[in-house]
């Protein structure tokens, strides 16, 4: 355990791997919205480029992606000025660092992430070397700031646990207390949000089939649409937050409306106790359109000026190159590495 005091710094990143779905927007953007607005932490935000190639992306979705992720940042709340926003390519430490923590980092710990097995499938020989360290870099963008605290969704609690056990053998191999171990945050109602047609897999922007998600650029008709062809079961909402369970696509739907309403899953439960899910769903996308409409209007207004987004991404490198690189040079110097 790091007994060293650390400025308490938040990280944490998005790939810019296709649309921003509803679960991007509530399992973190929404969080990091509210932990810049708290004011209590610097808070440093990353587009995780090098993360995103980790499988193939067409260059020119790349561009795109990258710059319209940034637009959905502004436009969720984050504001450039507060935190500190920027492509992870951009600040070469990242890769640098990470290349370290692969010589820190066991064959095994890598090969029990479940993303990893998730990710390769059954065809493990044919994925990317990148797809195997992917949690080697993510442990580098972290400590590379001595951030203190990420939030992040349900799905990266076990990459966090690894990036502790990197930063600990790393302390521990050249006796130091150097890299903190950083506090996962997983809060709120939706750090799990699930496939709008099946309540067993999470939401995500990779899927084959976009009625299985709400991309933050859906239009409001897509939006209404897609909440109320989501899968349910034939069954009222409950009275009590356990009759939800065994329920995953009715939980999820609450799950939504909790997380976009910012109550507890009990009060959507208690407000909405009997109700058919006919009902329930047309309320639903009503609040979800309320919600998403205003920061996709805002997101596209951003992206008929795409310099002015690249002036951004540019100005947040610099600030983290600036904490950056004297962190990665005290590993060197740790390390033994002659610095010239
Ligand atoms: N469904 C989700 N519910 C809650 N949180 C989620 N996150 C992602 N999906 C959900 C959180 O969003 C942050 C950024 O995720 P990411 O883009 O880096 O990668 P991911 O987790 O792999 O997301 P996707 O949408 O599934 O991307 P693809 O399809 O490209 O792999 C993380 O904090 C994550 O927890």
């Amino acid at each position: 355990m790091s007994d060293a005091t650390f400025t308490p710094r938040v990280f944490s990143g998005i790939q810019p791997s296709g649309g921003l779905t509803l679960g991007n927007y509530l399992g973190a953007m929404k969080r990091f919205v509210d932990m810049q607005d708290a004011g209590t932490h610097e808070c440093v935000y990353c587009m995780v480029d090098l993360h995103a190639i980790t499988v193939w992306q067409d260059p020119a979705a790349l561009t795109r992606n990258t710059r319209e992720l940034c637009a959905g940042f502004i436009a969720a709340g984050i504001d450039p000025e507060k935190s500190i926003l920027f492509n992870q390519s951009q600040v070469s430490e990242h890769a640098q660092l990470a290349w370290i923590f692969n010589c820190v980092a066991r064959m095994g710990w890598m090969g029990r992430m479940t993303q990893w097995k998730d990710k390769a499938g059954k065809n493990a020989e044919a994925a990317s070397l990148g797809l195997f360290a992917y949690p080697a870099l993510m442990a580098a963008d972290i400590l590379a700031y001595h951030a203190t605290h990420v939030p992040v969704g349900e799905d990266q609690k076990q990459h966090l646990e690894l990036t502790r056990d990197i930063a600990a053998k790393f302390n521990h191999d050249y006796g130091v207390d150097f890299f903190p171990l950083p506090d996962p945050v997983i809060e709120g109602a939706a750090t799990r949000v699930m496939n709008l047609q099946d309540g067993t897999k999470k939401m995500s922007k990779s899927d084959p089939s976009d009625r299985t998600r709400i991309n933050m650029t859906d239009d409001a008709d897509t939006i209404a649409r897609k909440i109320k062809k989501a899968r349910t079961d034939p069954d009222p909402l409950p009275e009590t937050v356990e009759g939800l369970e065994r329920r995953p696509e009715a939980r999820n739907l609450v799950n939504i409306w909790a997380g976009l309403a910012d109550l507890s899953v009990e009060d959507v439960v208690a407000q909405n106790a009997g109700k058919m899910f006919g009902y329930f769903k047309q309320d639903l996308a009503d609040l979800a359109v309320a919600k998403l409409a205003p920061i996709s209007t805002e997101m596209a207004r951003l992206m008929q000026d795409p310099d002015e987004i690249d002036r951004i991404l540019a100005r947040g490198s610099d600030r983290a190159r600036d904490i950056a690189a004297p962190i990665l040079r005290q590993t060197f110097d740790i390390m033994g590495i002659v610095r010239n």
